[in-house]
Protein backbone atom coordinates (compact mmCIF):
# COMPACT_ATOMS: atom_id res chain seq x y z
CA UNK A 1 0.00 0.00 0.00
CA UNK A 2 0.94 3.64 -0.25
CA UNK A 3 0.91 6.83 1.62
CA UNK A 4 1.37 8.96 -1.33
CA UNK A 5 -1.67 11.54 -1.16
CA UNK A 6 -2.51 12.38 -4.47
CA UNK A 7 -3.06 8.38 -4.92
CA UNK A 8 -4.72 8.41 -1.36
CA UNK A 9 -6.97 11.50 -2.35
CA UNK A 10 -8.20 10.24 -5.98
CA UNK A 11 -8.89 6.51 -4.50
CA UNK A 12 -11.19 8.69 -1.67
CA UNK A 13 -13.07 10.61 -4.61
CA UNK A 14 -13.50 7.50 -6.42
CA UNK A 15 -14.85 5.39 -3.12
CA UNK A 16 -17.19 8.54 -2.73
CA UNK A 17 -18.22 8.41 -6.44
CA UNK A 18 -18.66 4.66 -6.83
CA UNK A 19 -20.08 3.14 -3.31
CA UNK A 20 -17.50 0.02 -3.83
CA UNK A 21 -18.40 -2.70 -0.85
CA UNK A 22 -15.36 -3.94 -0.73
CA UNK A 23 -12.05 -2.56 -1.70
CA UNK A 24 -8.54 -4.81 -2.45
CA UNK A 25 -5.37 -3.26 -2.69
CA UNK A 26 -3.66 -5.61 -4.98
CA UNK A 27 -0.18 -6.19 -4.37
CA UNK A 28 0.93 -8.69 -7.18
CA UNK A 29 1.63 -11.53 -4.86
CA UNK A 30 0.69 -15.40 -6.51
CA UNK A 31 -1.21 -15.80 -3.59
CA UNK A 32 -3.67 -13.33 -3.97
CA UNK A 33 -4.00 -13.64 -7.97
CA UNK A 34 -4.59 -17.69 -7.15
CA UNK A 35 -7.62 -16.53 -4.59
CA UNK A 36 -8.79 -14.17 -7.02
CA UNK A 37 -8.97 -16.83 -9.77
CA UNK A 38 -10.61 -19.25 -7.72
CA UNK A 39 -13.01 -16.91 -7.16
CA UNK A 40 -13.68 -16.00 -10.76
CA UNK A 41 -14.26 -19.73 -11.48
CA UNK A 42 -16.46 -19.64 -8.47
CA UNK A 43 -18.69 -17.70 -9.84
CA UNK A 44 -18.50 -18.54 -13.23
CA UNK A 45 -16.51 -15.43 -14.72
CA UNK A 46 -13.45 -17.35 -15.65
CA UNK A 47 -13.38 -21.16 -16.52
CA UNK A 48 -10.36 -23.14 -15.83
CA UNK A 49 -8.98 -25.32 -18.52
CA UNK A 50 -6.92 -28.99 -18.44
CA UNK A 51 -4.42 -28.08 -16.34
CA UNK A 52 -2.22 -30.68 -17.80
CA UNK A 53 -2.63 -29.94 -21.14
CA UNK A 54 -2.44 -25.78 -20.47
CA UNK A 55 -1.35 -25.15 -17.03
CA UNK A 56 -2.28 -21.91 -14.95
CA UNK A 57 -4.78 -21.31 -18.11
CA UNK A 58 -8.45 -19.65 -18.46
CA UNK A 59 -11.02 -18.75 -20.65
CA UNK A 60 -13.24 -16.07 -20.44
CA UNK A 61 -15.96 -14.91 -22.37
CA UNK A 62 -17.36 -11.43 -23.05
CA UNK A 63 -21.34 -10.14 -23.80
CA UNK A 64 -21.63 -10.66 -27.55
CA UNK A 65 -22.06 -6.97 -27.23
CA UNK A 66 -19.13 -6.78 -26.26
CA UNK A 67 -15.94 -7.97 -28.29
CA UNK A 68 -13.73 -5.44 -29.95
CA UNK A 69 -12.77 -1.83 -29.11
CA UNK A 70 -15.24 0.74 -30.00
CA UNK A 71 -13.39 3.30 -32.11
CA UNK A 72 -16.87 5.45 -32.22
CA UNK A 73 -17.11 5.93 -28.41
CA UNK A 74 -13.63 6.74 -27.65
CA UNK A 75 -12.84 10.33 -26.99
CA UNK A 76 -9.97 12.70 -26.33
CA UNK A 77 -11.31 15.33 -23.83
CA UNK A 78 -8.57 18.13 -24.47
CA UNK A 79 -9.91 21.40 -23.05
CA UNK A 80 -9.77 22.77 -26.53
CA UNK A 81 -11.45 21.31 -29.08
CA UNK A 82 -9.07 21.91 -31.56
CA UNK A 83 -6.03 20.01 -29.27
CA UNK A 84 -7.54 16.98 -30.28
CA UNK A 85 -7.44 17.48 -33.66
CA UNK A 86 -9.65 16.35 -36.71
CA UNK A 87 -9.26 12.34 -36.65
CA UNK A 88 -9.98 11.76 -32.89
CA UNK A 89 -13.63 12.37 -31.30
CA UNK A 90 -13.62 15.07 -28.64
CA UNK A 91 -15.73 16.68 -25.73
CA UNK A 92 -15.37 19.29 -23.46
CA UNK A 93 -13.95 17.57 -20.55
CA UNK A 94 -16.06 18.81 -17.57
CA UNK A 95 -19.18 18.28 -19.98
CA UNK A 96 -17.44 14.36 -20.07
CA UNK A 97 -16.53 13.56 -16.39
CA UNK A 98 -20.27 15.17 -15.36
CA UNK A 99 -21.69 12.41 -18.02
CA UNK A 100 -19.42 9.48 -16.69
CA UNK A 101 -19.41 10.20 -12.96
CA UNK A 102 -23.53 9.93 -13.61
CA UNK A 103 -23.13 6.65 -15.40
CA UNK A 104 -20.98 5.20 -13.21
CA UNK A 105 -22.21 6.59 -9.63
CA UNK A 106 -22.63 3.97 -7.39
CA UNK A 107 -21.96 0.95 -9.65
CA UNK A 108 -20.03 -0.49 -7.28
CA UNK A 109 -22.46 -1.01 -4.84
CA UNK A 110 -22.31 -5.04 -3.93
CA UNK A 111 -18.66 -5.45 -5.53
CA UNK A 112 -15.24 -5.20 -4.74
CA UNK A 113 -13.40 -2.07 -6.41
CA UNK A 114 -9.87 -3.52 -7.08
CA UNK A 115 -7.02 -1.33 -6.69
CA UNK A 116 -3.97 -2.33 -9.30
CA UNK A 117 -0.57 0.07 -9.04
CA UNK A 118 1.31 -1.12 -12.29
CA UNK A 119 3.97 0.06 -14.13
CA UNK A 120 4.35 0.48 -18.15
CA UNK A 121 8.06 -0.68 -18.77
CA UNK A 122 10.36 -2.49 -16.30
CA UNK A 123 9.70 -1.51 -13.03
CA UNK A 124 11.94 1.57 -12.14
CA UNK A 125 13.60 1.94 -15.72
CA UNK A 126 13.88 5.69 -16.44
CA UNK A 127 11.55 5.34 -19.59
CA UNK A 128 8.67 3.50 -18.01
CA UNK A 129 5.52 4.97 -16.22
CA UNK A 130 3.37 3.96 -13.53
CA UNK A 131 -0.82 4.21 -13.89
CA UNK A 132 -3.33 3.07 -10.97
CA UNK A 133 -6.74 1.22 -12.46
CA UNK A 134 -9.29 0.59 -10.50
CA UNK A 135 -11.76 -1.55 -11.54
CA UNK A 136 -14.90 -4.11 -10.32
CA UNK A 137 -13.68 -7.17 -12.67
CA UNK A 138 -11.53 -9.55 -11.70
CA UNK A 139 -10.97 -10.38 -15.21
CA UNK A 140 -9.30 -7.05 -15.65
CA UNK A 141 -7.14 -7.68 -12.23
CA UNK A 142 -5.55 -10.85 -14.05
CA UNK A 143 -5.28 -9.70 -17.30
CA UNK A 144 -3.06 -6.33 -16.20
CA UNK A 145 -0.99 -8.74 -13.94
CA UNK A 146 -0.06 -10.47 -17.58
CA UNK A 147 -0.16 -7.18 -19.60
CA UNK A 148 1.67 -4.49 -16.69
CA UNK A 149 3.92 -5.48 -14.15
CA UNK A 150 1.77 -4.57 -10.90
CA UNK A 151 2.47 -4.75 -7.21
CA UNK A 152 3.71 -3.39 -4.07
CA UNK A 153 7.38 -2.72 -6.01
CA UNK A 154 4.93 -0.13 -8.05
CA UNK A 155 4.25 1.98 -4.61
CA UNK A 156 7.89 1.97 -3.94
CA UNK A 157 9.00 3.45 -7.31
CA UNK A 158 6.27 6.33 -7.19
CA UNK A 159 6.96 7.47 -3.67
CA UNK A 160 5.27 10.98 -3.47
CA UNK A 161 4.96 11.71 -6.71
CA UNK A 162 2.11 12.82 -8.63
CA UNK A 163 3.33 11.34 -11.89
CA UNK A 164 1.06 8.88 -12.83
CA UNK A 165 -2.14 7.84 -14.65
CA UNK A 166 -5.87 7.57 -12.91
CA UNK A 167 -7.17 4.82 -14.81
CA UNK A 168 -11.26 4.31 -13.58
CA UNK A 169 -12.96 1.15 -15.22
CA UNK A 170 -16.48 0.40 -14.46
CA UNK A 171 -18.07 -2.30 -16.07
CA UNK A 172 -21.30 -1.29 -15.17
CA UNK A 173 -24.13 -3.44 -17.03
CA UNK A 174 -22.28 -3.42 -20.02
CA UNK A 175 -24.75 -1.19 -22.00
CA UNK A 176 -23.19 -0.41 -25.18
CA UNK A 177 -25.74 2.96 -25.33
CA UNK A 178 -23.87 4.15 -22.45
CA UNK A 179 -20.20 2.65 -22.82
CA UNK A 180 -17.65 5.57 -23.26
CA UNK A 181 -13.90 4.96 -23.28
CA UNK A 182 -12.59 8.70 -22.40
CA UNK A 183 -9.29 10.31 -22.51
CA UNK A 184 -7.76 13.64 -20.52
CA UNK A 185 -4.64 13.92 -21.63
CA UNK A 186 -4.00 17.04 -19.33
CA UNK A 187 -4.96 15.54 -16.39
CA UNK A 188 -3.16 12.26 -16.55
CA UNK A 189 -6.69 10.49 -16.71
CA UNK A 190 -8.87 7.66 -18.38
CA UNK A 191 -12.20 6.22 -17.42
CA UNK A 192 -13.42 3.27 -19.48
CA UNK A 193 -17.74 2.73 -18.60
CA UNK A 194 -20.08 0.06 -19.48
CA UNK A 195 -17.38 -2.87 -21.09
CA UNK A 196 -15.71 -5.59 -20.03
CA UNK A 197 -13.68 -6.14 -23.64
CA UNK A 198 -9.65 -6.20 -23.08
CA UNK A 199 -8.65 -3.00 -25.70
CA UNK A 200 -11.57 -0.84 -23.43
CA UNK A 201 -10.44 -1.99 -19.88
CA UNK A 202 -7.22 -2.88 -20.19
CA UNK A 203 -6.09 0.58 -19.55
CA UNK A 204 -2.54 0.41 -19.57
CA UNK A 205 -2.51 -0.61 -23.01
CA UNK A 206 -4.13 1.51 -25.96
CA UNK A 207 -5.40 4.05 -22.95
CA UNK A 208 -1.85 4.85 -21.22
CA UNK A 209 0.71 3.57 -23.31
CA UNK A 210 -0.56 5.07 -27.02
CA UNK A 211 -3.10 7.48 -26.26
CA UNK A 212 -1.78 9.26 -23.10
CA UNK A 213 1.64 8.66 -23.28
CA UNK A 214 1.99 9.94 -26.86
CA UNK A 215 0.55 13.27 -25.59
CA UNK A 216 3.37 13.32 -22.64
CA UNK A 217 6.01 12.06 -25.54
CA UNK A 218 5.04 15.64 -27.30
CA UNK A 219 4.93 17.09 -23.85
CA UNK A 220 8.13 15.28 -22.20
CA UNK A 221 9.99 15.10 -25.93
CA UNK A 222 9.67 11.29 -26.46
CA UNK A 223 7.89 8.99 -28.34
CA UNK A 224 5.04 6.24 -27.57
CA UNK A 225 4.22 4.79 -30.74
CA UNK A 226 2.16 1.33 -32.40
CA UNK A 227 5.38 -0.29 -33.10
CA UNK A 228 6.66 -3.76 -32.42
CA UNK A 229 10.31 -4.11 -31.52
CA UNK A 230 12.37 -7.00 -32.77
CA UNK A 231 16.53 -7.57 -32.67
CA UNK A 232 17.99 -9.18 -35.92
CA UNK A 233 21.32 -11.47 -34.65
CA UNK A 234 23.52 -11.82 -37.74
CA UNK A 235 26.03 -14.75 -37.84
CA UNK A 236 29.06 -12.87 -36.23
CA UNK A 237 26.23 -12.79 -33.23
CA UNK A 238 25.61 -8.59 -33.36
CA UNK A 239 22.23 -7.57 -32.61
CA UNK A 240 20.86 -4.63 -34.37
CA UNK A 241 16.79 -3.25 -33.61
CA UNK A 242 14.30 -2.56 -35.64
CA UNK A 243 10.91 -0.94 -34.35
CA UNK A 244 7.95 -1.30 -37.18
CA UNK A 245 4.55 0.01 -37.50
CA UNK A 246 1.55 -1.08 -39.41
CA UNK A 247 -2.18 -1.45 -39.51
CA UNK A 248 -4.10 -4.15 -38.12
CA UNK A 249 -4.35 -7.69 -40.26
CA UNK A 250 -0.69 -6.87 -41.82
CA UNK A 251 0.84 -9.83 -39.78
CA UNK A 252 2.88 -7.32 -37.08
CA UNK A 253 2.60 -10.52 -34.52
CA UNK A 254 4.31 -12.64 -37.25
CA UNK A 255 6.84 -10.35 -37.11
CA UNK A 256 8.21 -9.57 -34.37
CA UNK A 257 8.23 -13.12 -33.48
CA UNK A 258 9.55 -14.35 -37.09
CA UNK A 259 11.04 -17.63 -37.55
CA UNK A 260 13.88 -17.09 -40.54
CA UNK A 261 13.90 -19.51 -43.28
CA UNK A 262 15.99 -22.59 -42.73
CA UNK A 263 19.05 -21.23 -45.54
CA UNK A 264 19.50 -18.02 -43.06
CA UNK A 265 19.14 -20.15 -39.99
CA UNK A 266 21.73 -22.42 -41.13
CA UNK A 267 24.27 -19.19 -41.34
CA UNK A 268 23.08 -18.14 -37.66
CA UNK A 269 20.76 -15.51 -38.69
CA UNK A 270 17.59 -15.40 -35.66
CA UNK A 271 15.08 -12.57 -34.99
CA UNK A 272 14.54 -12.17 -31.11
CA UNK A 273 11.24 -10.37 -30.23
CA UNK A 274 11.38 -7.12 -27.38
CA UNK A 275 7.77 -6.46 -28.27
CA UNK A 276 4.71 -6.72 -30.47
CA UNK A 277 2.62 -3.72 -30.62
CA UNK A 278 4.03 -0.74 -28.56
CA UNK A 279 7.21 0.99 -28.15
CA UNK A 280 8.21 4.09 -26.29
CA UNK A 281 11.61 5.75 -27.46
CA UNK A 282 13.55 8.29 -25.76
CA UNK A 283 17.05 9.77 -26.41
CA UNK A 284 19.83 8.29 -24.93
CA UNK A 285 23.11 9.42 -23.42
CA UNK A 286 25.03 8.79 -26.70
CA UNK A 287 22.38 10.79 -28.60
CA UNK A 288 20.91 7.73 -30.52
CA UNK A 289 17.15 6.30 -30.14
CA UNK A 290 16.83 3.73 -27.47
CA UNK A 291 12.97 1.88 -26.75
CA UNK A 292 11.59 -0.31 -24.81
CA UNK A 293 8.66 -2.12 -24.87
CA UNK A 294 5.99 -1.12 -22.19
CA UNK A 295 3.79 -4.08 -21.79
CA UNK A 296 4.82 -7.56 -20.23
CA UNK A 297 2.46 -10.16 -21.95
CA UNK A 298 0.78 -9.92 -25.74
CA UNK A 299 -2.56 -9.36 -26.30
CA UNK A 300 -2.87 -11.42 -29.26
CA UNK A 301 -5.62 -12.00 -32.08
CA UNK A 302 -5.94 -16.11 -31.89
CA UNK A 303 -7.75 -16.89 -35.20
CA UNK A 304 -5.08 -17.83 -37.90
CA UNK A 305 -2.48 -18.24 -35.28
CA UNK A 306 -0.90 -21.60 -35.78
CA UNK A 307 2.56 -23.80 -35.63
CA UNK A 308 3.37 -22.58 -38.99
CA UNK A 309 1.65 -18.77 -39.06
CA UNK A 310 3.58 -18.32 -35.78
CA UNK A 311 4.80 -20.79 -34.10
CA UNK A 312 6.33 -18.64 -31.34
CA UNK A 313 3.19 -16.74 -30.48
CA UNK A 314 1.74 -19.98 -30.08
CA UNK A 315 4.18 -21.88 -27.41
CA UNK A 316 3.50 -18.15 -25.67
CA UNK A 317 0.01 -19.24 -25.25
CA UNK A 318 0.53 -22.87 -23.75
CA UNK A 319 0.58 -21.77 -19.72
CA UNK A 320 -0.52 -18.89 -17.66
CA UNK A 321 -2.42 -17.56 -20.47
CA UNK A 322 -6.19 -16.47 -20.45
CA UNK A 323 -8.01 -17.08 -23.54
CA UNK A 324 -11.12 -14.52 -24.54
CA UNK A 325 -14.01 -15.58 -26.94
CA UNK A 326 -12.09 -18.86 -28.19
CA UNK A 327 -14.25 -22.06 -28.39
CA UNK A 328 -13.48 -24.52 -26.00
CA UNK A 329 -13.35 -28.26 -27.06
CA UNK A 330 -15.68 -30.03 -24.34
CA UNK A 331 -13.93 -33.51 -24.51
CA UNK A 332 -10.21 -32.49 -23.42
CA UNK A 333 -11.27 -28.97 -21.96
CA UNK A 334 -9.09 -27.01 -24.15
CA UNK A 335 -9.67 -24.16 -26.74
CA UNK A 336 -9.93 -23.72 -30.53
CA UNK A 337 -10.20 -21.31 -33.32
CA UNK A 338 -10.07 -20.81 -36.67
CA UNK A 339 -7.05 -21.76 -38.49
CA UNK A 340 -5.87 -23.25 -35.22
CA UNK A 341 -5.72 -26.55 -37.26
CA UNK A 342 -7.58 -28.32 -39.31
CA UNK A 343 -9.37 -30.19 -36.57
CA UNK A 344 -12.25 -28.83 -35.56
CA UNK A 345 -13.25 -30.18 -32.15
CA UNK A 346 -16.52 -32.19 -32.50
CA UNK A 347 -18.14 -31.86 -29.12
CA UNK A 348 -17.25 -27.81 -28.54
CA UNK A 349 -19.34 -24.47 -26.78
CA UNK A 350 -19.00 -21.48 -29.44
CA UNK A 351 -17.13 -18.28 -28.57
CA UNK A 352 -20.95 -17.23 -26.96
CA UNK A 353 -20.80 -20.49 -24.86
CA UNK A 354 -23.35 -22.60 -26.69
CA UNK A 355 -23.27 -26.04 -28.29
CA UNK A 356 -21.40 -25.40 -31.97
CA UNK A 357 -21.51 -27.12 -34.87
CA UNK A 358 -18.74 -26.81 -36.81
CA UNK A 359 -20.15 -28.21 -39.81
CA UNK A 360 -22.44 -25.02 -40.09
CA UNK A 361 -18.84 -22.37 -40.49
CA UNK A 362 -20.09 -20.11 -43.23
CA UNK A 363 -16.96 -18.03 -43.74
CA UNK A 364 -19.19 -14.73 -45.21
CA UNK A 365 -21.14 -15.06 -40.99
CA UNK A 366 -18.13 -15.70 -39.15
CA UNK A 367 -19.45 -13.67 -35.97
CA UNK A 368 -22.56 -16.28 -36.36
CA UNK A 369 -20.92 -19.55 -37.57
CA UNK A 370 -17.47 -19.69 -35.92
CA UNK A 371 -16.18 -21.17 -32.88
CA UNK A 372 -14.05 -18.40 -32.16
CA UNK A 373 -14.82 -14.65 -32.00
CA UNK A 374 -12.79 -13.51 -35.28
CA UNK A 375 -11.56 -11.19 -32.66
CA UNK A 376 -10.83 -13.40 -30.09
CA UNK A 377 -7.58 -13.19 -27.94
CA UNK A 378 -4.95 -14.30 -26.08
CA UNK A 379 -3.76 -12.53 -23.28
CA UNK A 380 0.31 -14.09 -22.80
CA UNK A 381 2.63 -13.49 -20.54
CA UNK A 382 5.63 -12.39 -22.52
CA UNK A 383 8.69 -14.38 -20.90
CA UNK A 384 6.41 -17.56 -22.11
CA UNK A 385 7.76 -16.41 -26.07
CA UNK A 386 10.91 -18.80 -27.19
CA UNK A 387 12.16 -16.11 -28.62
CA UNK A 388 11.62 -13.24 -26.06
CA UNK A 389 14.89 -10.73 -26.26
CA UNK A 390 17.00 -11.11 -23.07
CA UNK A 391 16.71 -6.91 -23.06
CA UNK A 392 12.71 -7.14 -22.89
CA UNK A 393 13.43 -7.07 -19.16
CA UNK A 394 16.39 -4.38 -19.07
CA UNK A 395 14.98 -0.85 -18.21
CA UNK A 396 17.68 1.02 -20.36
CA UNK A 397 15.92 -0.08 -24.08
CA UNK A 398 17.32 -0.98 -27.02
CA UNK A 399 19.09 0.95 -29.73
CA UNK A 400 17.23 1.78 -32.52
CA UNK A 401 18.54 1.35 -36.23
CA UNK A 402 15.64 1.32 -38.43
CA UNK A 403 12.47 2.34 -38.31
CA UNK A 404 9.59 0.52 -40.58
CA UNK A 405 6.42 1.68 -41.54
CA UNK A 406 4.30 -1.01 -43.81
CA UNK A 407 1.07 -1.18 -45.01
CA UNK A 408 -1.36 -3.77 -47.24
CA UNK A 409 -1.39 -2.63 -51.09
CA UNK A 410 -1.70 -4.40 -54.05
CA UNK A 411 -0.07 -2.12 -57.05
CA UNK A 412 1.91 0.89 -55.03
CA UNK A 413 4.29 0.40 -52.29
CA UNK A 414 7.09 -1.80 -53.60
CA UNK A 415 8.53 -4.42 -51.09
CA UNK A 416 10.55 -2.18 -49.73
CA UNK A 417 12.23 0.93 -50.18
CA UNK A 418 14.21 3.44 -48.03
CA UNK A 419 13.49 7.20 -47.39
CA UNK A 420 15.57 9.54 -48.51
CA UNK A 421 16.23 11.24 -45.03
CA UNK A 422 14.30 11.40 -41.57
CA UNK A 423 11.73 14.04 -42.75
CA UNK A 424 11.16 12.15 -46.05
CA UNK A 425 10.83 9.20 -43.76
CA UNK A 426 8.09 11.39 -41.87
CA UNK A 427 6.49 12.06 -44.93
CA UNK A 428 6.22 8.33 -45.66
CA UNK A 429 5.13 7.53 -42.28
CA UNK A 430 1.99 10.07 -42.27
CA UNK A 431 0.79 8.90 -45.73
CA UNK A 432 0.77 5.30 -44.70
CA UNK A 433 -2.31 3.42 -45.63
CA UNK A 434 -3.51 -0.38 -45.95
CA UNK A 435 -6.58 -1.79 -48.41
CA UNK A 436 -9.19 -3.21 -46.90
CA UNK A 437 -9.45 -7.23 -47.06
CA UNK A 438 -12.08 -9.69 -47.84
CA UNK A 439 -11.94 -10.15 -43.92
CA UNK A 440 -13.12 -6.62 -43.09
CA UNK A 441 -17.05 -5.47 -44.14
CA UNK A 442 -17.52 -3.03 -46.71
CA UNK A 443 -15.68 -2.98 -50.07
CA UNK A 444 -12.51 -4.77 -50.49
CA UNK A 445 -9.64 -2.70 -51.99
CA UNK A 446 -11.00 0.14 -50.33
CA UNK A 447 -7.52 2.77 -48.82
CA UNK A 448 -7.74 3.65 -45.59
CA UNK A 449 -5.23 6.02 -44.61
CA UNK A 450 -3.41 4.98 -41.16
CA UNK A 451 -0.45 7.59 -40.48
CA UNK A 452 2.44 5.58 -38.28
CA UNK A 453 -0.81 3.07 -37.50
CA UNK A 454 -1.69 5.44 -34.93
CA UNK A 455 -4.91 6.82 -36.49
CA UNK A 456 -7.16 5.32 -33.43
CA UNK A 457 -4.27 6.15 -30.69
CA UNK A 458 -2.91 9.51 -31.05
CA UNK A 459 -4.09 11.35 -28.08
CA UNK A 460 -3.33 14.71 -29.32
CA UNK A 461 -3.84 16.75 -32.89
CA UNK A 462 -2.04 14.53 -36.12
CA UNK A 463 -0.63 17.99 -37.30
CA UNK A 464 1.33 18.13 -33.79
CA UNK A 465 2.33 14.86 -33.94
CA UNK A 466 4.05 14.91 -37.56
CA UNK A 467 5.51 18.54 -35.70
CA UNK A 468 6.61 15.91 -32.96
CA UNK A 469 8.36 13.74 -35.08
CA UNK A 470 9.82 16.23 -37.21
CA UNK A 471 11.43 18.18 -33.54
CA UNK A 472 12.56 14.51 -32.58
CA UNK A 473 15.12 13.74 -36.37
CA UNK A 474 16.13 17.66 -35.26
CA UNK A 475 17.66 16.68 -32.07
CA UNK A 476 18.65 13.23 -33.55
CA UNK A 477 20.74 14.28 -36.48
CA UNK A 478 23.01 12.04 -37.85
CA UNK A 479 22.18 9.05 -34.99
CA UNK A 480 18.54 9.40 -36.29
CA UNK A 481 17.62 5.20 -37.06
CA UNK A 482 17.08 5.07 -40.95
CA UNK A 483 13.43 5.09 -42.15
CA UNK A 484 11.88 2.06 -44.58
CA UNK A 485 9.03 1.23 -46.18
CA UNK A 486 8.00 -2.45 -46.63
CA UNK A 487 4.83 -4.28 -48.35
CA UNK A 488 4.45 -8.18 -48.21
CA UNK A 489 1.58 -7.54 -50.25
CA UNK A 490 1.69 -6.99 -54.04
CA UNK A 491 -0.51 -8.82 -55.63
CA UNK A 492 -0.90 -10.19 -59.58
CA UNK A 493 -3.44 -9.35 -61.79
CA UNK A 494 -5.40 -12.02 -60.27
CA UNK A 495 -5.12 -11.00 -56.77
CA UNK A 496 -2.13 -13.53 -56.34
CA UNK A 497 0.27 -13.09 -53.39
CA UNK A 498 3.73 -12.37 -55.32
CA UNK A 499 5.95 -12.57 -52.03
CA UNK A 500 5.67 -15.18 -49.67
CA UNK A 501 6.17 -13.17 -46.60
CA UNK A 502 5.99 -14.88 -42.90
CA UNK A 503 9.56 -15.89 -42.55
CA UNK A 504 10.59 -15.00 -45.99
CA UNK A 505 10.41 -11.47 -44.56
CA UNK A 506 13.55 -11.86 -43.06
CA UNK A 507 15.12 -11.53 -46.70
CA UNK A 508 14.46 -7.99 -46.63
CA UNK A 509 14.38 -6.82 -43.00
CA UNK A 510 18.71 -8.16 -43.94
CA UNK A 511 18.90 -6.04 -46.91
CA UNK A 512 16.88 -3.28 -44.38
CA UNK A 513 20.06 -3.87 -41.36
CA UNK A 514 22.76 -3.87 -44.43
CA UNK A 515 21.16 -0.41 -45.53
CA UNK A 516 21.90 0.77 -42.20
CA UNK A 517 25.26 -0.48 -42.27
CA UNK A 518 26.16 1.01 -45.69
CA UNK A 519 26.89 -2.82 -46.67
CA UNK A 520 23.59 -2.68 -49.77
CA UNK A 521 22.97 -0.98 -52.79
CA UNK A 522 20.01 0.44 -53.90
CA UNK A 523 18.80 2.62 -56.63
CA UNK A 524 17.25 6.17 -55.87
CA UNK A 525 13.82 6.36 -57.18
CA UNK A 526 10.92 9.20 -57.49
CA UNK A 527 9.97 7.80 -53.59
CA UNK A 528 13.24 6.90 -51.95
CA UNK A 529 16.02 3.94 -52.44
CA UNK A 530 14.71 0.81 -53.84
CA UNK A 531 16.83 -2.59 -53.75
CA UNK A 532 17.97 -3.96 -57.04
CA UNK A 533 16.70 -7.34 -57.43
CA UNK A 534 20.24 -8.82 -57.04
CA UNK A 535 20.15 -6.92 -53.97
CA UNK A 536 17.42 -9.41 -51.83
CA UNK A 537 18.75 -12.78 -51.49
CA UNK A 538 16.59 -15.27 -53.32
CA UNK A 539 18.85 -18.42 -52.07
CA UNK A 540 15.96 -21.51 -51.58
CA UNK A 541 13.10 -19.88 -52.35
CA UNK A 542 10.35 -20.01 -55.35
CA UNK A 543 10.37 -16.37 -56.21
CA UNK A 544 11.91 -15.64 -59.77
CA UNK A 545 13.92 -13.09 -60.58
CA UNK A 546 11.26 -11.54 -62.56
CA UNK A 547 8.86 -11.68 -60.06
CA UNK A 548 10.85 -9.91 -57.97
CA UNK A 549 12.13 -7.42 -60.09
CA UNK A 550 8.17 -6.44 -60.60
CA UNK A 551 7.22 -6.27 -57.07
CA UNK A 552 10.07 -3.44 -56.69
CA UNK A 553 8.86 -1.54 -59.08
CA UNK A 554 7.63 2.01 -58.62
CA UNK A 555 5.00 2.74 -61.44
CA UNK A 556 4.16 6.54 -62.14
CA UNK A 557 0.78 6.36 -62.88
CA UNK A 558 -0.17 4.73 -59.78
CA UNK A 559 2.32 6.91 -57.93
CA UNK A 560 0.54 10.20 -59.58
CA UNK A 561 -2.96 8.73 -58.04
CA UNK A 562 -1.57 8.01 -54.70
CA UNK A 563 0.15 11.07 -54.43
CA UNK A 564 -3.16 12.81 -54.98
CA UNK A 565 -4.57 10.95 -52.28
CA UNK A 566 -1.85 12.11 -50.17
CA UNK A 567 -3.04 15.45 -51.12
CA UNK A 568 -6.21 14.65 -50.36
CA UNK A 569 -6.01 13.16 -47.29
CA UNK A 570 -3.31 16.51 -45.42
CA UNK A 571 -6.27 18.64 -46.16
CA UNK A 572 -7.84 17.57 -42.99
CA UNK A 573 -5.04 18.63 -41.32
CA UNK A 574 -5.29 22.26 -42.04
CA UNK A 575 -2.51 24.83 -41.34
CA UNK A 576 -1.38 22.49 -38.25
CA UNK A 577 -0.12 20.12 -40.87
CA UNK A 578 3.95 21.23 -40.98
CA UNK A 579 5.20 22.93 -44.25
CA UNK A 580 8.20 20.41 -44.56
CA UNK A 581 5.56 17.59 -44.96
CA UNK A 582 3.77 19.82 -47.87
CA UNK A 583 6.79 20.50 -49.28
CA UNK A 584 7.82 16.76 -49.42
CA UNK A 585 4.23 16.06 -51.22
CA UNK A 586 5.33 18.58 -53.71
CA UNK A 587 8.70 16.65 -54.52
CA UNK A 588 7.34 13.64 -54.52
CA UNK A 589 5.23 15.31 -57.27
CA UNK A 590 8.15 16.83 -59.03
CA UNK A 591 9.84 13.55 -59.30
CA UNK A 592 7.03 11.65 -60.48
CA UNK A 593 6.78 14.07 -63.67
CA UNK A 594 10.58 13.48 -64.26
CA UNK A 595 9.86 10.03 -64.75
C1 LIG B 1 -4.49 -4.28 -31.23
C2 LIG B 1 -4.89 -3.29 -32.24
O1 LIG B 1 -5.37 -4.97 -30.69
O2 LIG B 1 -4.00 -2.59 -32.73
O3 LIG B 1 -3.30 -4.37 -30.94
O4 LIG B 1 -6.08 -3.19 -32.57
MN1 LIG C 1 -2.09 -2.82 -31.81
Amino acid sequence: MTNNQSVLKWLDEMKELLQPTNVMWIDGSEEQLEKLREESVQSGEMHKLNQDLLPGCYLHRTQPNDVARVEGRTFICSREKENAGPTNNWCDPQEMYTKLYNIARGTYNGRTMYIIPYSMGPIGSPLAKIGVEITDSIYVVLNMAIMTRIGEKVWEVLGDSNDWVRGLHAKCNVDPENRYICHFPEDNTIISVNSAYGGNVLLGKKCFALRIASYQGWKEGWMAEHMLILGLQNPKGEVKYVAAAFPSACGKTNLAMLIPPKYLRDKGYKIWTVGDDISWMKIGPDGRLYAINPENGFFGVAPGTNEHSNFNALESTKKNTIFTNVALNLDNNTVWWEGLDKNPPKNALNWRGEPWDYTKYDKADKVGTSGAHPNSRFTAPAKNCPCISDEFDKGQGVPISAIIFGGRRAKCAPLVYQSKDWVNGVFVGSAMASETTAAAAGAVGVVRRDPMAMLPFCGYHMGDYFAHWLEMGEKLGDKAPKIFNVNWFRTDDDGNFLWPGFGDNMRVLNWIIDRCEGNADAVETAIGYVPRPEDIDLTDLDVDFETLTSILKVDKDVWEKEAAEIEEHYKKFGDRLPEELRAQLNNLKENLAKM
